[in-house]
């Protein structure tokens, strides 16, 4: 089983991801957890990509691709993608990739939730991408880029919406009747 799970910045698809991977032991890939260990390491790489997500803006499929495509060589497991594809152009790449395997996305979880719950969410976080100008850019781009791939999954029959607010537990608990029936 590969699962997908999507939605706005802040959403909350790291703190549900720990508990999804937990239940149904997948293996738990973030793109964004990869790009801030790039950034951490002082890699070339990671110096580019914080200057993108420092303004709120997506890492360039080519390189997000890349490092995807690099950890599922290594994979034996069902997958947990967590932020990842956030571009029509990601999610083909993946179809392909998955392809190559003789495999293919199960399920997309959608966490719909408010932006003004969001914003408020990430401003509590205050992670280095977490000010409100930068936060209000991750929005716009993620109206913009990624909420197509909603109908994108919607028209191959994958997406279940999961509504994202109330408390962690209550979320997980939706997550868990829809992977589990
Ligand atoms: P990500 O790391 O994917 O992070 P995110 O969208 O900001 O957060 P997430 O939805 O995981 O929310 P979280 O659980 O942490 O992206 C960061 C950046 O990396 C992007 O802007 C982009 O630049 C780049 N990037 C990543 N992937 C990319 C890709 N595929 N292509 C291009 N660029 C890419 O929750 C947020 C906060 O809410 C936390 O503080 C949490 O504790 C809190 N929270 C969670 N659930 C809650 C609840 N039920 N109630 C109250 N608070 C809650």
């Amino acid at each position: 089983m590969h699962v997908i799970i999507l939605g706005a910045p802040g959403s909350g698809k790291g703190t549900q991801s720990a508990e999804i991977t937990k239940r149904f032991s997948l293996k738990h890939l973030s793109t964004g957890d990869m790009l801030r260990a790039e950034i951490n390491s002082g890699s070339e790489l990671g110096l580019a990509a914080k200057a993108v997500m420092d303004e709120g803006n997506l890492v360039s499929d080519d390189i997000i691709l890349g490092m995807v495509a690099e950890q599922l060589k290594n994979s034996e497991k069902g997958m947990l993608f967590d932020g990842f594809p956030r571009t029509i152009a990601q999610a083909e790449g993946l179809d392909k990739l998955l392809a190559e395997e003789k495999s293919e996305i199960s399920h997309v979880i959608e966490l719909d939730i408010d932006t003004e719950e969001i914003v408020e969410r990430m401003l509590a976080r205050g992670r280095d991408d977490d000010n409100e100008d930068t936060i209000r850019n991750r929005l716009a781009v993620f109206n913009k880029q990624t909420a197509p791939l909603i109908e994108y999954y919607r028209s191959q029959n994958k997406l279940s919406t999961v509504l994202g607010s109330g408390t962690v537990e209550e979320i997980f608990a939706r997550i868990e009747k829809v992977l589990s029936a």
